[in-house]
């Protein structure tokens, strides 16, 4: 038990200034969602002051500028370094207004000044055409967490803690966004932060009571179940409960005070003694009516204190009166006159409660992590490469050469507190144990003798939810860090919907100025859909590729590195990137090394190129295309050349691999795509290309369905064909097996059929042998097991 905090109640005359402050924010939020004009309240209100569509949130706003109020008095009574991530982001109104406050909007867009005119401009915008969004999206300063999407506060929190010894996240969770199940992964998170060297989270859990039109699980549970249960997840709830407003600032401004002497106290023994034992961190319970301070009731039935002032509690104004009535009296409840001079400036008073400088919740630079952004150290990506003396002779097992590089990464001195490896429990599964070597995983459970590799100091995070791996790691970033999230192929779909609205974050943010650009959001996506053969069908899905393409095309890259060193090149290239989304899709099992490291850098670099000795097309260009992406497609597709080499030599093929799928859009849709004559270059304006693509084949008609020559694409891949088998009949099962890929060179260069038969009755016969070998001994015939480039 923390020793208890220094007494220090609020004077009466610090309860006036407090509730002045949180009246002011209040008024502000009823102001944004209700007025366009007459802010001050100067004349009487009529209903063309008022927007003609209603929009916004009240209900959880007062909760949040009360949250506000007090965090700022104990952030200037100990200048604490402080961010607030607010859950219920839905609470936008609350956020504008508090940055407005204290200054920290005005600076970011001085058109919203601090008097009567900047008022009426931050009312009128608020969800109006033109102006900005309802939510606490990227355009609020101090917003780290748009909270469109609920679920996501605490771990985003937790990610922006994570390094930051200095910082406390206070974190509001919405009792709604309490029952999703991010959020209730998220409260573990607190197994995984290391007193002595990250910051603290201060979780507060705001108990309104209701949702959009129900009540929420966490407040009709007894008070005993509930701090029960929050115990249980490792935290020590402090309740701050009621309605009456001087109690509750009295109540909240001392739970604040314990709570953060509690954090010093846990920290200060942590980083004296340097023990690690995991500590009880402290959190808050706030119970308070949502739509606190609004009207009681409309049209006889309940509203403060109930799920009718989820959003507009009051509507219809323009041929309501009453209604309009009850929102001057609303509006005149706060006593503006008492909180705004007359040319419509804060008063003293209010603005007496604020923070100065960076230490605001709007302009702390933790909050625009692009402001701290240090570049990662990078070693020489060269220097992990695995030789290649000629195409396919050696083998490789790409994430595992990639792991030695990233614990290179996580070794460097320069990199300690800026880089993370997230993953759900399968960094090693995915190869990457040289990482967890190099730094051992976070740990702040107990552990016991024979464990291994687990630390308080460890660096690599590693939960099973895909969820609270995602929103580490969006928190890392966010606050100006890097990282990489390696997870199986299948299972990223999990995060479909976090990876939407980063994007989308990123998508606003870059329209921002003064949002300064963060690290790429990094994936290994492994394990993936064709070496997934010993779990089955339901690891078997390569569509998250289809997900990340349906973003603005200047966020998203999907790279297919087909070998070792391509992989090690594309992952030296993605760290140093800034504000994308990097996907790369790449195997763990040994497979063939088809590039030195400088070819493979330079194939990176052009993202798509013609393999020439695969390739015999010249002089006189080629009689087909056999194009490739992934690293089982190029397999099977070099074996399908090398048949027809063997067997139909006077084919002319030209062999194109792509590592970079956004080559394929034409140029004006995506920066890195090929323009058209750089694509007819390669695939030629009349001759039939024949495509082995890792994922859904219809993406790459997707990509390509503008391109000169798109008729004659034909292509191959994942047909959702999948179960336990072997790895090569995964490929049979959807027809990107050599075999099939052959028969399909057959089909398209028609004018061969009399020499090609002998061919395809081979390649049947070759299929019939595979079917019939591996049920009987349960693996892949030898020849395809070892089979090596021949030529
Ligand atoms: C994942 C998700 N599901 C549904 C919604 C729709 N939605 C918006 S606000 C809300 C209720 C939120 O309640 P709570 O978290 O208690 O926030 P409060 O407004 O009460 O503070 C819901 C269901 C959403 N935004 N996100
Ligand atoms: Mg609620």
């Amino acid at each position: 038990m923390a020793p208890a905090p220094p007494a220090n109640p609020l004077s009466t005359t610090e309860i006036e200034s407090i509730d002045a402050y949180w009246r002011a924010a209040n008024f502000l939020s009823v102001g944004q969602i209700y007025l366009l004009d007459n802010p001050l309240l100067k004349e009487p209100l009529r209903a063309e002051h008022v927007k003609p569509r209603l929009l916004g949130h009240w209900g959880t706003s007062p909760g949040l500028n009360f949250i506000y109020a007090h965090l700022n008095r104990i952030i200037r009574q100990h200048d604490l370094n402080m961010i607030f991530v607010c859950g219920p982001g839905h609470g936008g109104p609350a956020m504008v207004a508090n940055a407005y406050l204290e200054g920290s909007y005005s600076e970011i867009y001085p058109h919203v000044s601090l008097d009567e005119a900047g008022l009426k401009t931050l009312f009128r915008q608020f969800s109006f055409p033109g102006g900005i969004p309802s939510h606490a999206a990227p355009d609020v300063p101090g917003s780290i967490h748009e909270g469109g999407e609920l679920g996501y506060a605490l771990s985003h929190a937790y990610g922006a803690a994570f390094d930051n010894p200095d910082l406390i996240v206070a974190c509001v969770i919405g009792d709604g966004e309490a029952e999703t199940g991010p959020l209730a992964a998220a409260w573990h998170s607190n197994k995984f932060l290391n007193p002595r060297r990250d910051g603290a989270v201060l979780p507060i859990l705001h108990l309104n009571g209701y949702k959009i039109a129900n009540p929420t699980i966490l407040a009709r549970i007894p008070h005993e179940e509930l701090r029960s249960l929050l115990r249980g997840y490792g935290y020590e709830p402090l309740f701050v409960e009621g309605s009456d407003p001087t109690a509750m600032h009295r109540d909240m401004a001392a739970t604040v005070m314990d709570a953060c002497h509690r954090i010093r106290v846990i920290q200060q023994d942590a980083r004296a003694r340097g023990a690690t034992p995991r500590p009880i961190w402290p959190m808050i319970v706030l119970r308070s009516p949502k739509g606190w301070t609004g009207p009681k009731t409309v049209d006889g039935l309940k509203t403060e204190g109930f799920w009718r002032s989820h959003q507009v509690p009051l509507s219809g104004l323009e041929s309501s009166p009453s209604h309009l009535q009850a929102l001057e009296e609303w509006l005149h409840s706060y006593r503006p006159h008492e909180l705004f001079d007359d040319a419509g400036r804060p008063s003293t008073a209010v603005r007496a409660t604020t923070p100065s400088g960076i230490r605001r919740m709007g302009a702390n630079p933790h909050a625009n992590g692009g402001l701290l952004y240090k570049p990662l150290d990078l070693p020489a990506a060269k220097e992990f490469s695995v030789a290649c003396t000629s195409p396919g002779a050696s083998l490789a097992e790409p994430t595992r050469v990639m792991g030695a590089y990233l614990a290179a990464v996580v070794r460097s001195p320069a990199n300690q507190s800026n880089f993370r490896l997230v993953g759900p429990d399968e960094t090693a599964s995915n190869r990457l144990d040289a990482v967890i070597e190099a730094t051992q995983r976070s740990w702040m459970g107990e552990r016991l003798p024979e464990d291994t590799l687990l630390s308080p100091d460890g660096r690599v995070l590693e939960i099973l939810s895909e969820h609270t791996c995602q929103g580490w790691l969006e928190g890392y970033l966010l606050t100006g860090r890097h990282g990489l999230f390696s997870c199986y192929e299948a299972f990223i779909h999990i995060v479909d919907s976090m990876f939407n609205q980063h994007a989308k974050w990123l998508d606003a943010s870059r329209k921002l100025a003064w949002r300064k650009p963060i690290a790429s959001l990094n994936y290994l996506l492994t394990s993936h859909v064709w070496r997934q053969d010993h779990n089955g069908f339901s690891h078997q899905d390569p569509g998250f590729i289809d997900v990340a393409l349906n973003k603005k095309a200047d966020i998203v890259r999907v790279y297919l590195p087909p070998d070792a060193n391509t992989l090690l090149a594309v992952t030296q290239h993605i760290l140093r990137t800034w504000n994308r989304i990097n996907i790369i899709v790449a195997g763990k099992q040994p497979g063939p090394q088809w590039l030195t490291f400088d070819e493979a850098e330079a194939h990176c670099r052009s993202g798509i190129g013609r393999w020439a000795w695969a390739s015999n097309d010249e002089p006189q260009g080629p009689d087909i295309v056999l194009a490739c992406a992934g690293d089982v497609p190029t397999l099977e597709m070099v074996a399908a050349i090398a048949l027809v080499k063997q067997h139909l030599p006077e084919i002319k093929i030209r062999m194109v691999n792509v590592v970079d799928l956004m080559t394929l859009q034409p140029g004006s849709v995506h920066p890195h795509g090929l323009s058209d004559d750089a694509f007819a270059e390669l695939f030629t304006r009349d001759r039939p290309v024949i495509f082995a693509y890792h994922g859904y084949p219809a993406t790459i008609h997707r990509l390509t369905y503008r391109r000169p020559n798109h008729a004659n694409f034909h292509v191959r891949g994942f047909m959702e064909e999948g179960t336990t088998t072997t790895p090569f009949d995964m490929t049979v099962l959807n027809r990107l097996d050599r075999f099939h890929l052959v028969c399909d060179v057959l089909d398209y260069l028609p004018h061969l059929t009399a020499k090609t038969e002998g061919l395809r009755s081979l390649m049947l016969q070759k299929l019939d042998d595979h079917h019939r070998y591996i049920r009987q001994f349960g693996q892949d015939m030898p020849d395809i097991r070892d089979w090596r480039w021949p030529l």
